[in-house]
């Protein structure tokens, strides 16, 4: 069990954020525009703290499970020793059928001798993990050729989509990007206010009409403002949306669509957000949002303190759309791009790692 950075789930426990009744957006909201709003009144959290910011000392481990303690209750290759393994992969959100897989190939494996001893075993699991996400840690490469490269950003309400814009329009910031933002959640005026105080700080221009406005104007307005200056990397915002609500999805389509008005190619980027902690329905998540707009990137925010990120497998084995960054804190630095072998040796217990 690790100690540092636990923090308590956003959700109360077994409560997804699709499923959370706050989390239904309010498009008949009345709440006036406030605009520049202090970063910390937006909800922001405060400016970055030096300290750990590597995966290994943000992430919950996976396999919540005292590896040297499971291999004093099973240390001879037996199906018990698969069976405890298997019971920690679904605990940890991997879901049943990848679970069921990766312990099916391993029996394979240990059926033949193929494995000296339990932690041989383990040590293949390991690979096996690794080997899902190879495919998926594909990072984002933004095409300079395509001028603004434009970037949109979905997902069901609280994953963290304008934290996840903060972030990148600080790291873009840094690689020397020039860049826009613009405040497509138009259905709460502190939506507006987060963005705005995000932009503040990263002295990035945010392109924004206000609350109740149409987000699709919103992105055409965005979109034409930054060609017209020659920006690099344009970044929307989208209002939170459950997967369920079809008037609210075909939104997603709408935007879409009037940017091909501008640039028939964008958007480049649809960057689907998922929070970590939401286990299975996210599978659902995805499917839905990709219907309404094809979804070629994922983020997946919140892996730290969480014991349950084996989400990440699941969309890797179900999907196979790249997965670009993790979130892993609220500090404007807390984002990693994706990379599959820092990812499994950060969850599992060291005693595994390479
Ligand atoms: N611990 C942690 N918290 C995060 C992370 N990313 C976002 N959050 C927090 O999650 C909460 C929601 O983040 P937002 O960025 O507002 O989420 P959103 O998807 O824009 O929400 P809506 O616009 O309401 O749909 C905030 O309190 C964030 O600070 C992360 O990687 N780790
Ligand atoms: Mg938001």
């Amino acid at each position: 069990m690790v100690s540092w950075f636990r923090r308590k789930p956003s959700n109360p426990p077994g409560q997804s954020p699709a499923q959370a009744p706050e989390a239904e957006p309010r498009p008949d909201a009345q709440t006036p525009a406030t605009v520049g709003a202090d970063p910390h009144e937006a909800g922001l959290p405060a400016p970055a703290a030096p300290g750990k910011t590597g995966w290994l000392q943000r992430i919950g481990k996976l396999l919540n499970t005292d590896v040297a303690e499971l291999l004093g209750r099973n240390p001879i290759l037996d199906d018990d020793l698969l069976d405890e393994i298997e019971t920690a992969l679904i605990t940890a959100d991997v879901g049943v059928t990848a679970s069921s897989e990766l312990i099916e190939a391993l029996r394979k494996r240990m059926k033949s001798r193929e494995f000296a001893d339990a932690r041989a075993l383990l040590k293949a699991l390991r690979a096996e993990l690794v080997a899902l996400l190879v495919p998926v840690a594909r990072p984002l490469a933004i095409d300079a050729g395509r001028k603004p490269f434009v970037i949109i950003t979905v997902g069901v309400n609280g994953v963290g989509k304008t934290t996840t814009i903060g972030k990148l329009a600080r790291r873009y910031k840094d690689e020397g990007r020039s860049l826009m933002l613009a405040a497509g959640d138009t259905f709460r005026a502190a939506a507006v206010a987060q963005l705005q105080a995000w932009g503040e700080r990263n002295g990035v221009a945010v392109v924004a009409q206000g609350q109740n406005a149409d987000a699709a104007s919103v992105a055409f307005d965005a979109l034409q403002a930054a060609k017209s200056r020659n920006v690099d990397v344009l970044i929307a915002d989208t209002a939170g949306r459950l997967h369920t609500q079809g008037g609210l999805m075909d939104e997603l389509a709408k935007v879409a669509r009037v940017l091909k008005k501008l640039d028939p190619d964008a958007p480049h980027e649809v960057l689907m957000v998922i929070d970590g902690t939401t286990g299975q329905n996210a599978i659902n998540q995805v499917r839905k949002f990709n219907e309404k707009i094809p979804v070629t990137g994922l983020v997946v925010t919140k892996l730290d303190g969480t014991a349950k990120g084996g989400v990440v497998f699941a969309l890797a084995r179900e999907f196979g759309i790249p997965i670009r960054y993790a979130g892993i804190g609220e500090r404007p630095e807390d984002l990693r791009v994706f990379d599959a072998e820092a990812f499994v040796d950060a969850m599992l217990p060291e005693t595994l790692g390479g």
